[in-house]
Order: C-alpha cells, then structure tokens, then sequence
C-alpha cells in the first residue's frame, strides 16, 4: 500500500508546520504519508516576488494572480492528482469527504489568501484533475491554511493501518452511524462528588452498548437533529403521500398554519383556506412526504421542480411535536429527492417566522428577500451541492 502523496501550496509554509507534530507526524514515521509543504512565490520571477494584484471590477483587497498559481499546479501535479481548494464557498468538508479524499493517490491542497485565488486557477486545473473546493464551516476566515490543517488530520488518521485498532473509527462521532459520540469517563470513580455512571462499571457489556447508543441518540436529537432520519426522531415513518393521506394532510395544514398566520399576522395565507379538493390536486401536482408516528400523520413535506430549482414547501409538523428537529430531518429527506438537473433548492415563510427562518438557515439555507409572487413572504434558496 503506496504512501498518500500530499502537497499543500501556500504563502506562509510556517503555517503548516503543526502537521510535523502529533497524528500526521506519526503517519509520515510510518511511511502512510509523504507530505510537503511548498512556498508559492517559489513560482514567481519578479525581484518583489509578487503573488496578488488588484481585482478586475474594482472592490477592497487583492486577488491572488493566476500565473504563480498555474506553474506551481504543473509542477505539482499528476495523472492521480486531486486538486483541493479551501474556500468559504465550497462543500461542507465532512467526514464523508475526508474518507473520500483517504482513498486518493495524491491531494494537492491550495491555500488561497488575499480575497482569494484568480477564478481561472481552478477552472484551468478543473479541465485537468479532479477538484474539491472545500468550506471548513459557514465563517470567514482569512485564508485556506486552516482548512489544511484539519484535511490532512482528517485524511491522515483515516489511513490504513495509522490507528491501531479501527474499531473507534466505526465508534466515534460522525462516524458508521453518523451520530455524535457519547459521554466517556475514567478514574477516579468519584471526582468532586460527581461519579461515573453505575452502567459503565457494571461490566455488562449489553448494557454498556445499549447505554451508550441511547447517549448517542439523545445527544444527536438535541444537538445535532439533521444528521438524524425522521425516522430516527421522534419515531416517524417516512413514505411518499397518497391521494389518502389527502384529509389528514388537510387537518395538519390548518392546525399549523393558524400559527403561522397568527405570527405573521396574514390571515390570508393560501394554506389556510385550501379546500379537501385544493390538498388532492396538491398531492398530485407535488412529491410529498408524509411522516407518521403510529398511525397517526404528524409531519408532511412537499417540493416539485421550478426550471432547475427545487422549490420546497408546506414543511408542517404537529404542534405538539414541534422543536424536536423533525422539520428539520423532513427538510434533509425531501432535498434528498431533488431530481438531476436540480441546481438550488428554495423554500419561502413568513416575514416573522423566527424559528422557520433559524432552522432554515441552520440547514444552509440564505435569506433572498421578499418573494415577488407572495407579498409578505421571505424566501430562502441553498445551492445544491455537487458531489466533487
Ligand atoms: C480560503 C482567502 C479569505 C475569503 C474575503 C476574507 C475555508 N470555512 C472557511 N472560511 N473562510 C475560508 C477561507 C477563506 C479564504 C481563503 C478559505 C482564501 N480567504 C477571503 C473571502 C472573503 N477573505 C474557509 N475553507
């Protein structure tokens, strides 16, 4: 098993110096990783050895130039390479992309600075290798250098053979089952009047297992709800809707919109005045999801195709079992059906939808202003990200 070749191209190599210590150092002991660490003005030829220049179309800060950039991916890269670009708009980087990009030959990570690297670096390269453009989280910071940090620990501690026993890779957070992790304890049993659970010194291994794994549901559902299947919150079953389904789909829209109308103060909303009839020709206009638990219907979802945008709606969930993240779930499952062509998703609610807006934007989802076709609501779009 060939070493993981990875190059990091940056403008302040002392940056990357961290990834000598701790886990990536062990990896490159152990031959799992060939790691190196380049200067970018290696690549420029001018006395001042200049990387960035000002932005075409005028605005604050400079612009990385494209040349220095282009001689150091030529002669860096090859027939394996994957091009890595961190940047505030690129994919969440996950444990998903991590375990991808651990099955690569070569990663070849450019660290941009300045208000970012010239657009036709990795359009050129694109035409070349493949790239993954890649977010760390939805905050600025002020160049790509973290982001490798945390792309080479990830990578590198997933690599074959780097963690003695492989069993915690399945066990922890984000892990096999996508859950966030549980509690863990150690000696003294008893620590300033605060004991570690009976269960975990029991030595019933059942138990310990089943303990752990509700630790992980509960902390999951209060935390981290998206990473949850409806099914998985709430115990909800998920199915497309039926022309059936159309009279409790009815009762759930009114029980909910009168909420929403309430804090909108808009009376007029559609939903609440729909008819049985309106609801049926919804069901057959829109893919709709229903979710029951028992069989009662609780939550319901619906989204039909606008040009290349999947334009969601009607995420209802009963009031009483409201906040537990179950929208939320609904929202990630009926995104999941967007079909190929679909570039964005959108969604609108109402001006004073506090929650609506909150969970929206904890999805990933920005506010877009007013929705012409529906004065009074907001609308919030996502772009859909591409698998790199
Ligand atoms: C690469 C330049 C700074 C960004 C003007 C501030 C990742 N999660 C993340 N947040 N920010 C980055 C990131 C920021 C970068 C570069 C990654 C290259 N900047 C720019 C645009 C606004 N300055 C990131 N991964």
């Amino acid at each position: 098993m060939s070493a993981l070749r990875i190059d990091i191209v940056t403008i302040f190599p002392a940056y990357l110096e961290p990834l000598g210590l701790s886990l990536p150092g062990k990896a490159r002991e152990r031959g799992l990783l060939d790691l190196h660490v380049h200067d970018l003005r290696h690549w420029t030829h001018d006395r001042h050895r200049t990387v960035d220049d000002t932005p075409y179309g005028g605005g604050a800060g400079m612009v990385m130039r494209p040349e220095p950039w282009g001689e150091a991916l030529d002669a860096l890269s090859g027939p394996d390479t994957v091009l890595v670009v961190p940047t505030p708009g690129g994919r969440s980087f996950t444990q998903r992309v991590a375990e991808d990009l651990s099955e690569a030959q070569h990663l070849l990570i450019a660290c941009g600075r300045y208000e970012g690297i010239d657009q036709r670096v990795v359009d050129h390269a694109a035409a070349r290798m493949r790239v993954v453009e890649v977010s760390l989280g939805d905050y600025v910071l002020n160049g790509g250098e973290v982001a490798a940090l945390a792309v080479v620990e990830a990578v590198a501690r997933l690599l074959p053979g780097f963690l003695g026993n492989t069993s915690s890779l399945t066990e922890e957070s984000h892990g096999e089952d996508g859950l966030l992790e549980y509690p863990v304890y150690t000696k003294p049993e008893s620590w300033r009047g605060l004991d570690v659970p009976e269960v975990l010194r029991s030595g019933d291994h059942a138990r310990i297992a089943a303990w752990r794994h509700d630790e992980s549901m509960r902390r999951t559902a209060q935390r981290r709800p998206d990473l949850l299947h409806p099914s998985q919150v709430a115990d909800v079953v998920v199915r497309r809707a039926v022309r059936a389904d159309a009279g409790e789909v009815l009762t759930l829209q009114r029980a909910c919109w009168v909420q929403e109308a309430l804090d909108n103060d808009m009376l007029g909303i559609p939903a609440l005045h729909e008819t049985l009839d309106d609801v049926v020709a919804g069901l057959d206009e829109w893919t709709t999801l229903v979710g029951h638990a028992g069989d009662r219907l609780v939550a319901s979802a619906r989204a039909r195709l606008d040009g290349t945008r999947w334009d969601i709606g009607r995420i209802m969930v009963a009031p009483d079992l409201q906040g537990r993240g179950l929208g939320r779930s609904l929202l990630a499952e009926i995104e999941t059906l967007a079909p190929a062509e679909v570039t964005s998703y959108s969604l609108f609610t109402g001006p004073r939808s506090t929650r609506n807006q909150r969970m929206y934007r904890r999805a990933g989802y920005s506010l877009r202003g007013d929705l012409v076709d529906l004065p009074g609501a907001v609308l919030l779009t996502k772009p859909r990200r591409t698998t790199g």
